[in-house]
């Protein structure tokens, strides 16, 4: 039993470092899901509200219907910020969820938005050899459906 914890606690010990050291740096891979988180409310309860939410295809307000529900939704990328580092390999995979298409660019590092289905996926490769800070966005749904990429020194 006592040889057997101390075999455990190497184990951890061997683990935490490769977490912790080079196998992760250089190449990062993301998985990026287009979502769209919806809250639904009853009339009764919660009135329907009279502010309007900011322009563009990105929220979509459904007024209370016959049973008087009423539904607010967002489209966003899930994550929404990505963090590498200047030099590393950049691997983002969008996974479609939520909503019909989605037109996505990587400002600064993607050459043509790609298109992305429900149920697919499609990847983006590439070098971050810029640090700074670029935006990677959906053409059909402004202004909520926006996400960083975040690229230190
Ligand atoms: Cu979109």
């Amino acid at each position: 039993m006592r040889y057997a914890m101390r075999l455990f606690a190497a184990g951890v010990a061997v683990s935490a470092g490769v977490v912790a050291g080079e196998a992760l740096a250089g190449e990062r891979v993301f998985h990026v899901l287009a979502v769209e988180p919806k809250g639904t409310a009853q009339a009764a309860k919660e009135p329907f509200p009279v502010e309007k939410l900011p322009a563009g295809s990105g929220y979509v307000l459904k007024a209370p219907d016959t049973k008087g529900d009423w539904q607010v939704s967002a489209y966003v990328f899930q994550p929404a910020q990505i963090f590498v580092r200047k030099g590393d390999g950049v691997t983002l995979h969008f996974v479609g969820i939520n909503g019909a298409a989605h037109t996505i660019t990587v400002e600064g590092y993607q050459a043509q938005a790609v298109k992305l289905r429900r149920g697919a996926v499609q990847t983006v490769r590439f070098k971050a050899d810029k640090a700074g800070v670029f935006r990677i966005g959906c053409k059909e749904h402004p202004p909520s459906m926006n996400g960083e990429l975040i690229v230190s020194e």
